[in-house]
C-alpha cells in the first residue's frame, strides 16, 4: 500500500506561525508528524503556538530569523534536541516586495533574495548532514508561479524564485545518493497576508483588477486556499515520493498551463 503517513518524523516548516507554511505543518500533523516551526518574533510565534493548540498540535516554536546563520544553526540544535533528527525540512518563509525595478534600491532586491534564496541555501545546509547521518530525508522548498513567470514589480522575487527552483534542482542532484529527496511546491495564486493587497476592494466596493485577472488567469477560475497545498505537501514528504526528487510541483488551478480567457 503506498504510505503518506509521516507518522514517528520530525518536520521543520520555516516561517509557519501562519499562512502556507502553517497550512502545510497542519497538515504534516494530521499525518502524524511532529512539528517544529519558526518566525522572527516571539509574539508571533506565541500566536502561532496558540493556533497550532486550537487544532490540537503539539507544536514547538522558535524565534529565529533564517536570513542569519548563527540563528539557524541554534535553531537545527534546539529542535534536535527537543524533537530528535529533523526528517523533514520545509522551506517556507519568504517576503515579497512589489517595486517596479528602476525604483527598487538595490539594498530592498538584496532582502528579497536574502530571505527567499539564501536563507533556504543555509536552514538546508544546517540540516542536510544530520539527514545523511540518519539515512536520508526530505526538503521541500516553496518555490512560486515566479519560478517560471515574470511581471511587473517582483524582479527581486521572480529572481529569488526562479533560483530557488534551481536551489532545489542542485540540492536533488548533490544529495539524492543519500536518500534525500528535494522537490519543491510552487503554488499559484493563494489568499494569504502575502497577496492580501492584490484582493483587497476598490474604494467604489469593486474588486481588485488583480483579483479579477487572476481569476481570468485560472482555469480553475479562483484563488488558491492554503488548503489546496495540504495534500501535494504530505505526498512530497512522505515515502510515496522516494523515486521524485528535483521536481516543482505547481498547484496553481492550471494557470502555468492557460493562455487566459479572451476578454469579453
Ligand atoms: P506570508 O503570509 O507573508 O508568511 C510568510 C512567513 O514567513 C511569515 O510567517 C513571516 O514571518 C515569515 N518570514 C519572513 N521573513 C522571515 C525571516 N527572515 N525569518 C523567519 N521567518 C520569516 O506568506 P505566505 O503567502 O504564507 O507564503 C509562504 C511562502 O509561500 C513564501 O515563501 C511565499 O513566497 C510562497 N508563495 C506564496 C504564494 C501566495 O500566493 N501566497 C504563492 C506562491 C508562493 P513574519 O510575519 O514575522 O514576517
Ligand atoms: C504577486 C504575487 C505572487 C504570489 C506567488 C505566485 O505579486 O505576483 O505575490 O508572487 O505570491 O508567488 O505563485
Amino acid at each position: 500500500m503506498v504510505n503518506f503517513s509521516l507518522e514517528g518524523k520530525v518536520a521543520l516548516v520555516t516561517g509557519a506561525s501562519y499562512g502556507i507554511g502553517f497550512a502545510i505543518a497542519t497538515a504534516f500533523a494530521e499525518a502524524g508528524a511532529r512539528i517544529a516551526f519558526n518566525d522572527i518574533r516571539q509574539e508571533l510565534v506565541d500566536k502561532g503556538l496558540a493556533s497550532y493548540r486550537e487544532k490540537g498540535i503539539d507544536a514547538k516554536g522558535y524565534v529565529c530569523d533564517v536570513t542569519k546563520e548563527d540563528q539557524v544553526q541554534a535553531l537545527v540544535a534546539a529542535v534536535e534536541k527537543d524533537l530528535g533528527p529533523i526528517n523533514i525540512l520545509v522551506n517556507n518563509a519568504g517576503i515579497i516586495k512589489r517595486i517596479p525595478m528602476t525604483e527598487m534600491k538595490a539594498e530592498e532586491f538584496r532582502q528579497v533574495i536574502d530571505v527567499d534564496l539564501n536563507a533556504p541555501f543555509i536552514v538546508s545546509k544546517a540540516v542536510i548532514p544530520s539527514m545523511i547521518k540518519n539515512g536520508g530525508g526530505k526538503i521541500i522548498n516553496i518555490c512560486s508561479m515566479m519560478s517560471e513567470l515574470g511581471r511587473e514589480t517582483v524582479s527581486a522575487y521572480a529572481a529569488a524564485k526562479g533560483g530557488l527552483k534551481m536551489l532545489t534542482r542542485n540540492i536533488a542532484s548533490e544529495y539524492g545518493e543519500y536518500n534525500i529527496q528535494c522537490n519543491g511546491i510552487g503554488p499559484g495564486y493563494i489568499a494569504t497576508p502575502q497577496t492580501a493587497p492584490l484582493r483587497e476592494r476598490q474604494k467604489d466596493g469593486s474588486r481588485h483588477p488583480f483579483d479579477a485577472f487572476i481569476v481570468a488567469k485560472t482555469p480553475a477560475a479562483r484563488w488558491g486556499t492554503t488548503d489546496d497545498l495540504k495534500g501535494p505537501a504530505v505526498f512530497l514528504a512522505s515515502s510515496a515520493s522516494d523515486f521524485v526528487n528535483g521536481h516543482v510541483l505547481y498547484v496553481d488551478g492550471g494557470i502555468l498551463a492557460y493562455i487566459g480567457k479572451q476578454p469579453q
